[in-house]
């Protein structure tokens, strides 16, 4: 299957109306908010990028280092002639970890929101894994999606990596975990990224970096709305905010205006105070337990968990209890 085959299922113009529709849904909403998963448009997906090369930004580097540790470990959960479907599989640079440990892997299937970054990525990996059926598929994973046919004969096992589901509200989280079980089937291996709880200076910093990428990562959000809906935001009237929220164990983020301002969206006028902010992201933290509870309840038995030397990180491995 052609990348373009699966992007051309996805017509831009739905995209751009479900857009259209949260966006002036969100920010004529009290408190304004906007969804994380549309920070990744092309540029928002090289933002995130750099964002993971930060020397502020552990998760990252604590994730590969435990995945460079222990994937052969997690192979070794596999069955023969599995299917990997990653879930944001951003770069796949994780995916690739895998993939050089698991034999088993007959097919890897990276789903993205990010439609055209996902395309240059299967490319690459066309090329560096010849035998490998690579089938990407470009859709929202928080919606009903559909999976490549070929992959009827193989096991499935699932990729969750970044703690992107760390993006989720607990309540989606959980849907998005039975959600994963139902398609991946029974005795299927979930292995997720989680992002532990640790002390908030080292939480706040990840997210206000010295370098400013983490502030143009957010404010990518504003631009993206003036580029495809045709928005007049001054990005300068708003500024980066990141910071921890102790009682509900999450990093915040938050776009703030400078000054009292109106700004056009999508034939609406949209009014800030001083100061109002608009919620672009949430980012929970966990602990080992407490995400492997959250598993539990819905529809998952953790396996086993691994972490970082200094703890900051976990990967866990799941298996799908009978349905
Ligand atoms: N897995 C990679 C990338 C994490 S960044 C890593 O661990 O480094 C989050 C990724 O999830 C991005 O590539 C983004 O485009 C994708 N994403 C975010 N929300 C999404 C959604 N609702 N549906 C599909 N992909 C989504
Ligand atoms: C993708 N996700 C898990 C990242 C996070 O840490 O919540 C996105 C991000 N936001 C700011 N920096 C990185």
């Amino acid at each position: 299957m052609s990348v373009q085959s699966v992007v051309a299922r996805h017509p831009a113009e739905d995209r751009y109306s479900a857009f259209a529709r949260d966006v002036i849904e969100g920010l004529t909403a009290r408190p304004k908010r906007l969804s994380p998963k549309y920070f990744y448009d092309e540029t928002g997906s090289r933002l995130f990028e750099e964002i993971t090369a930060l020397p502020e930004y552990y998760p990252t580097r604590c994730e590969l280092a435990i995945l460079r540790q222990h994937a052969s470990d997690m192979a070794r959960l596999l069955p023969p002639q599995t299917a990997l479907i990653e879930f944001g599989s951003g770069s796949s640079r994780k995916a690739r970890l895998l993939l050089d440990s698991a034999p088993a892997i007959a097919a890897y299937v990276p789903v993205d929101i990010s439609a055209e970054w996902l395309s240059e990525e299967a490319a690459r990996l066309r090329h560096d894994y010849p035998r490998l059926a690579v089938l990407p598929v470009a859709a929202d994973f928080t919606q009903p999606f559909g999976l490549p046919r070929s992959l009827a004969p193989l096991a499935r096992a699932g990729f969750f990596p970044g703690s992107t589901i760390g993006n989720f509200e607990a309540h989606q989280a959980s849907a998005f975990l039975r959600h994963a079980a139902r398609i991946l089937g029974e005795d299927a291996i979930l292995i997720v990224g989680i992002d532990l709880v640790k002390d908030a200076k080292t939480l706040t910093a990840a997210y206000n970096d010295a370098a400013g990428v983490t502030a143009k990562f957010n404010l990518n959000l504003l631009a993206r709305i003036n580029r495809e809906l045709g928005a007049d935001f001054d990005l300068a009237g708003f500024c980066h905010q990141a910071f921890y929220n102790r009682e509900r164990q999450r990093i915040e983020m938050h776009l703030a205006s400078r000054v009292r301002q109106q700004v056009q969206v999508y034939g609406r006028m949209i009014e800030f105070r001083a100061g109002e902010t608009i919620h672009t992201e949430n980012s929970y933290k966990y602990t080992v337990e407490s995400f492997g509870a959250m598993a539990r309840g819905c529809g998952w038995t953790p396996v086993a968990a691994w972490t970082d030397a200094d703890a900051y990180f976990s990967v866990q491995a799941l298996r799908a209890a009978k349905q």
